[in-house]
């Protein structure tokens, strides 16, 4: 079954071209790798899974407040048999490690940027003030450091961060600059829940990327790439192709990132085994809900739980439907922890409720001479699209009315989902979420209440498609909170 999994997945992730003709470059407009490979997800699974290490914070003994020093750094890596990369990383080569921050929590992040360009660093899912947001306009220049301060106010949830300069936020993340950011607090810690990082608890960052045969990544902006979106034939977790985990026999939590710039997943286990989603991008759900799969454009985040303690001794696959490949392989071996029973209830969540809502604000994903809109804008640092009332509740009506997949994001707030095309949303995005996907010519309502104030009008939150060749090609625009 698992051979046959793999082979789908090679003819499904050369999408019609020849490995021939992907070896010439054929018909790769732009790519400019005469040597570019197919996809080199081998279902051999022959590496070690790499858990990015914790960062907790140092805790300045005359403030109170947690210190994190993060340094955005050009690097190389080896990620397949063939020779090193350059890449991007933060305190490391490739990718950076998981920040880890607790609600109440008073917060400095010194970010120093070595990586030879202007860049920023964005706390994607965290509600902090907008000037501490790190969008485009908190730029750090290179060999310089951005002092970011914030308290953390949110619930226990799963993020990540990562550049978001205007223009070349995709290159960055290509090459490595991203990583998970987990908050937590008490009422989550209190659950039953696995939680021993690195034991039965991890992060799972999945990206694409294209390789040349020498090992070095591919990542060119052809206009038909920033159209489509660069997706690229290999697929890797946390920065490895092919890894194998042991996980214990008992509930294994999994903290899914679809870091890719544009590629959208559908994830399940082999043989559609059924898991518990236990929480969407802004924390937990209300209650777990079974699931055989789970489709995530970039940027969204899911929290699942996988009982695997009736399989010691087996190897479970986790693998992407969409492409028909297999990401990493699970090793099922003797659990030496306390075993877990994730609760029937998590958390309370209070819907917002349509008769709350002050007015429904449209938001138009369109495509058209070659470009990307929202609202038939593109976007501008120097104008402000739209202005939020504080504590005002509000539906964003966001209409995809073009024939290719995007998606949605907002800074500064959260959002629940009232309808996807009409009718109830699905139960896995029923949660509290801050990016949504939107297939071709679809719809979703959301309804969001701002509790921040954007600082001023020099620092406005952004809204943005999160493919991220459609972001730096103009598909954002800004606000604020007034
Ligand atoms: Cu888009």
């Amino acid at each position: 079954m698992d051979r046959r999994f793999f082979l789908k997945a090679s003819a499904a992730g050369a999408a019609g071209l020849t490995a021939s003709s992907l070896l010439s470059g054929c018909g790769m407009g732009g790519m400019g790798g005469v040597d570019l490979q197919p996809s080199l997800n081998s279902g051999l699974f022959s590496r070690p899974f790499f858990t990015p290490p914790e960062l907790l914070g140092t805790v300045n003994a005359v403030t109170g407040r947690k210190v994190f020093d993060l340094t955005m750094q050009a690097g190389s890596q080896q990620f397949t048999g063939n020779g090193v990369t350059n890449t991007l990383g933060i305190n490391g080569n490739y990718l950076a490690p998981t920040l880890r921050m607790v609600q109440g929590d008073s917060v400095d992040l010194n970010v120093t940027n070595q990586i030879g360009q202007t860049t920023t660093l964005h706390w994607h899912g965290m509600r902090v003030p907008s000037d501490m947001d790190g969008s485009p306009h908190q730029e750090i220049l290179n060999n310089t450091t951005w002092n970011a301060a914030y308290s953390v106010i949110q619930k226990a949830s799963t993020n990540w961060y990562h550049p978001h300069p205007h223009g070349t936020t995709a290159s960055q993340v290509y090459a490595g600059l991203a990583g998970m950011l987990i908050v937590d607090d008490a009422e989550t810690a209190a659950l039953d829940l696995p939680k021993t990082y690195g034991t039965d608890d991890f992060p799972v960052i999945v990206q694409d990327r294209d390789m040349n045969a020498d090992g070095t990544f591919v990542y060119s902006a052809s206009h038909q790439e920033i159209m489509q979106g660069k997706k690229g034939l290999t697929m890797m977790v946390n920065g490895v192709i092919d890894p194998v985990l042991d996980v214990p026999a008992k509930e294994v939590r999994f903290r899914l990132l679809n870091g890719s710039n544009s590629r959208i997943y559908t994830f399940q286990w082999d043989g559609g085994r059924v898991f518990k989603q236990i929480a969407t991008e802004q924390g937990l759900l209300a209650s777990p809900v079974n699931l055989t799969s789970i489709t995530m454009s970039p940027g969204e985040r899911a929290e699942i739980v996988v009982d695997f303690s009736a399989l010691q001794g087996q190897g479970v696959l986790f693998q992407d439907v969409s492409s028909g490949t297999s990401l990493f392989k699970a090793n099922v071996v003797v659990n030496t922890i306390p075993a877990t029973i994730t609760p029937t209830t998590l958390t309370t969540i209070v819907p917002l409720t349509r008769t709350q809502a002050v007015r429904s604000r449209p938001f138009i994903l369109s495509m058209g001479q070659g470009n990307v809109y929202i609202n038939n804008k593109q976007m501008d640092l120097n104008r402000i699209d739209e202005s939020f009332a504080l504590n005002d509740i509000e539906i964003l009506d966001i209409q995809n009315t073009s024939n290719m997949d995007h998606n949605f994001h907002i800074h500064g707030a959260f959002f629940q989902l009232l309808t996807r095309n009409g009718a109830a949303p699905s139960i896995f995005e029923a949660g509290l979420k801050d990016t949504v996907y939107l297939p071709a010519n679809s719809r979703v309502e959301a309804i969001i209440k701002f509790t921040n104030y954007a600082a001023n009008a020099a620092a406005p939150f952004m809204y943005h498609c999160h493919i991220l060749e459609h972001e730096d090609a103009g598909m954002m625009g800004q606000l604020t909170v007034v």
